[in-house]
């Protein structure tokens, strides 16, 4: 017969743990891998794997295509995934999106041939329009009172119009350079996405407190991405201007310098203002600016 101490880390062990799924290979895959790093979470690494467990954290990891993801999640076969939020929209399963992870980022937009004049979705009336989103762009053409024809297609959405398939596309976007050489432009913008974290329904508790516990280190890893450390050098006559000028996250570090009449100043601040802030500085006679990231924040 089991103790009480072993059937409790047993119960632990089987329920506390959680099996997380990612996209095998793509372009979330990396991102994936890396963030996992970043939250402390080392994985032993197979080739060829479809999955593979942590080494210091209560998670196993299956490797799946991105498209399978939501529905694993559904059914309890992973308890957790990472993944596209166009994937979870198209999908339309019944899960849980618990925390967006800074990556991934895109748009699913509507495109038409670059010399067409769209000057809003009624263009779209009767037309035909090739995706692989059929979910999310019918969505978009009932919200806009619009009758097109759909026609699903699984990859290279974006040579329908040239040959002669469609005349307008809903297909992910990030740079814009596939529609520039494939000769379109981008006339609607249906989604901003990003890859999210995904939850099952029925999580136990303790599983739920494992995922607490992910969901913390991914939101240290993301609040250090956004914000970058800051030192410069001070001259004591324009201190308070330029501590008027850094928010960070109490009030900055001021440390005398060696030499007489300047300080060492020490802050956070986000990265979206930085350059605003690095330029007042400079003209409030700050020098030696050093901007160094910053790898975890826990505030
Ligand atoms: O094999 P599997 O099914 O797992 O992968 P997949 O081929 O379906 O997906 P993959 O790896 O191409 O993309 C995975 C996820 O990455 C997507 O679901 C999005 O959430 C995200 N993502 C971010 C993108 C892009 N950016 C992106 N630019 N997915 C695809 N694209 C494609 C787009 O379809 C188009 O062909 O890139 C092209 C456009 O890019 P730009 O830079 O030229 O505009
Ligand atoms: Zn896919």
């Amino acid at each position: 017969m089991k103790s009480t101490n072993e059937v409790a880390s047993n119960n632990y062990d089987n329920g506390g743990k959680l099996k997380l799924a990612i996209q095998k290979s793509g372009r979330l895959n990396d991102d994936s891998m890396k963030l996992l790093k970043e939250c402390g979470i080392d994985i032993s690494n197979g080739v060829n794997r479809l999955k593979a467990d942590a080494n210091n954290f209560p998670l196993e990891v299956f490797f799946l295509r991105d498209d399978d993801i939501p529905q694993y999640v559904e059914d309890g076969v992973a308890d957790i995934g990472f993944v596209g939020e166009n994937v979870v929209y198209e999908k339309n399963k019944e899960v849980i999106e618990v925390e967006k992870l800074g990556f991934g980022k895109c748009r699913l937009s509507i495109a038409v041939g670059r010399n067409e004049e769209y000057v809003d979705a009624n263009y779209l009336q009767g037309k035909k329009i090739a995706t692989s989103y059929p979910v999310i762009t019918q969505a978009f053409l009932d919200k806009n009172g619009i009758n097109a024809d759909i026609h699903e297609i699984s990859g290279s959405v974006e040579i329908a119009p040239g040959i002669g398939l469609a005349e307008a596309i809903c297909d992910l976007v990030s740079s814009g350079s596939t529609l520039f050489m494939n000769g379109l432009k981008e006339v609607e913008v249906i989604l901003k996405s990003e890859a999210t974290l995904i939850k099952n329904k029925n999580l136990n508790a303790a599983q739920q407190q494992v995922l607490d516990k992910l969901i913390f280190r991914i939101q240290s890893v993301k609040k250090a991405k956004h914000n970058k450390y800051v030192l410069l050098n001070a001259p004591n006559d324009q201190l308070d201007k330029i501590i008027a000028l850094l928010p960070g996250m109490k009030s900055p570090t001021v440390l005398p310098l060696a030499t007489e009449g300047w300080s060492s100043v020490h802050t956070v601040i986000k990265e979206s203002d930085f350059w605003d802030i690095i330029e007042q500085l400079k003209e409030l006679g700050a020098q030696g600016i050093l901007v160094v990231p910053i790898e975890k924040m826990i505030i």
